[in-house]
């Protein structure tokens, strides 16, 4: 039943009367009836505008992202659950002016997603301001003297970027609407839908187009099908509608093809399982302390401390299968300038990914201690580099000082001071598994030489021994 799809609680339309835009909905409503895709198995995810505020009234799970972002968002949503069916609704300002760059990658990496663009020639929403669809000679409220731009054909747009189904069609002709979008959502791959449609608020009053069945009409005398387009120049083609499929082929789309890498890397990881033993340091293991841990690593760029947190990140998440999240920050030096990475791990669910109140900081740079010493709660200890740092004599029951970079030194290269780091913090904390941690280690370094990956382990068994005094 149609109105198990919609919230019909949140009606009336918010639409203007005469707007095409619910005609374009129920005929997307209509197909996903008729296929079944309920808010268990289907997303919409929508930019901003009239038209994408059509998932104010659906029921399946939606997104309501950022104008022109319609289309990243549908892609992730894709690619991390391909079992979904995903709808994206844009409007021309959304789709092809704003998000024209998405439109194009997501066509061209044909990803399997219904894309839905109501062209109504302007920008509704902001109050009838031109897109790049708007034909040239209009006028819009920024282009009172008449539009001096060409508008896209973003079918062709569309087709030439890779798209494997591309069909336009108009909110005159319903049954050719509803058999498209329908044809579009069983097409596997990128299908992108562009429906023309009237915004008589806007555009029509500013063009002096009349009242919306006025519109209706106009859009029905200037469509034209594909067939009849063949041989018209672009002249004779100006103010036409042409609508039809452009394109529909069959080709692997972007889920599958991603999907057929991650396999392949499995079966490649099972075989090395199956032929190397598990490292020694697996015996004797540490577990991660349980409950939840807030962790910044910080110091200057090129100190490794956005490494050291993602391995903690890491070695939380693949090894000891816990939660975690990590955010960095790093100026646009990049080297020299302060850096960090904040780390949560956790048994439960996190809901925010900063680091609000840290269990520990460490400061590995002078720059990074003066932005923490004295400003954290009772509950955070600082970790410093003694080396690098000149303390806060008044903090110094909370503060604890260790020559980090003189340690990394004496195993054979101060660039190991992060791994010292990371054995201290695991050491400490017990935010990881030293298994977990090892690992990461390996994984980062394996690649090297036996003397730097033997260096690394070193460097965090110190780390771990020095956090035994602490
Ligand atoms: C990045 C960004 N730029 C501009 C805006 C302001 N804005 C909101 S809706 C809109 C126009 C939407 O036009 P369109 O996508 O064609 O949808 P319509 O309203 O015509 O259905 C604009 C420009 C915004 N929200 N975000
Ligand atoms: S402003 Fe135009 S696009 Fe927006 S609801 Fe009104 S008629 Fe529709």
């Amino acid at each position: 039943m149609l109105k198990d799809y919609l919230l019909v609680e949140k009606f009336p339309l918010f639409w203007c009367s005469g707007c095409g835009n619910g005609i374009a909905l129920q005929a997307i409503v209509r197909n996903m009836d008729k296929r079944n895709w309920t808010r268990k198995n289907t997303v919409v995810a929508t930019g901003i505008g009239c038209w994408g505020k059509a998932d104010d009234y659906l029921s399946t799970n939606r997104i309501h992202g950022t104008h022109g972002r319609a289309l990243p968002f549908s892609t992730g949503v894709k690619l991390a659950n391909p079992k979904l069916n995903v709808i994206t609704i844009m409007g021309d300002g959304d789709g092809i002016t704003i998000g024209g760059n998405h439109l194009i990658h997501a066509a061209r990496r044909n990803v399997d997603v219904t894309a839905i663009m109501v062209n109504n020639l302007n920008y509704g929403m902001t109050g009838g301001q031109y897109s790049g669809t708007t034909p040239k000679s209009s006028l819009t409220k920024t282009s009172v003297y008449g539009h001096v731009e060409n508008g896209f054909d973003v079918c062709g747009v569309v087709k030439a970027a890779g798209g494997s189904f591309v069909a336009r069609c108009t909110v005159y002709d319903v049954n050719q609407l509803e058999k498209i979008i329908g044809q579009a959502m069983d097409h596997k791959g990128f299908s992108f839908v562009e429906i023309i449609s009237p915004c008589p608020t806007h555009f029509g009053r500013n063009n002096k187009l009349g009242d919306a069945p006025a519109m209706m009409k106009l859009i029905k005398e200037n469509t034209i099908s594909i067939k009849q387009a063949e041989g018209l120049d672009f002249e004779e083609l100006r103010g036409k509608f042409v609508t039809g499929i452009f394109e529909n082929r069959e080709q692997e789309d972007y889920s599958t093809a991603y999907q057929k890498i991650i396999d392949g890397l499995q079966i490649k990881q099972k075989v090395e399982d199956k032929d190397e033993p598990k490292e020694q340091f697996i015996e004797n293991d540490v577990s991660a302390a349980p409950g939840r841990k807030e962790i910044t690593i910080s110091g200057v760029g090129g100190q490794g401390m956005i490494l050291c947190g993602t391995m903690i990140a890491n070695a939380s998440a693949i090894n000891d299968h816990k939660n975690a999240t990590l955010s960095t920050e790093y100026g646009t030096e990049t080297r020299g300038t302060f850096a960090k990475a904040d780390v949560i791990s956790s048994d439960d669910e996190i809901f925010f990914p900063d680091v609000t109140d840290p269990d520990l900081v460490v400061c590995l740079h002078q720059i990074a201690y003066e932005r923490y010493t004295g400003k954290l709660s009772e509950k955070s200890k600082i970790i410093y580099n003694s080396d690098e740092v000149t303390p806060d004599l008044a903090q110094s029951h909370k503060e604890i000082g260790i020559p980090i970079t003189k340690i990394a030194k004496e195993i054979g290269n101060t660039a190991v001071a992060n791994i010292v780091t990371l054995g201290i913090i695991a050491g400490y904390t017990g935010v990881v598994s030293h298994s977990g941690a090892k690992e990461q280690i390996q994984s980062f370094f394996g690649s090297k030489s036996d003397k730097i990956l033997q260096m690394n382990y070193q460097a965090f068994d110190k780390g771990v021994e020095v956090a035994k005094y602490l």
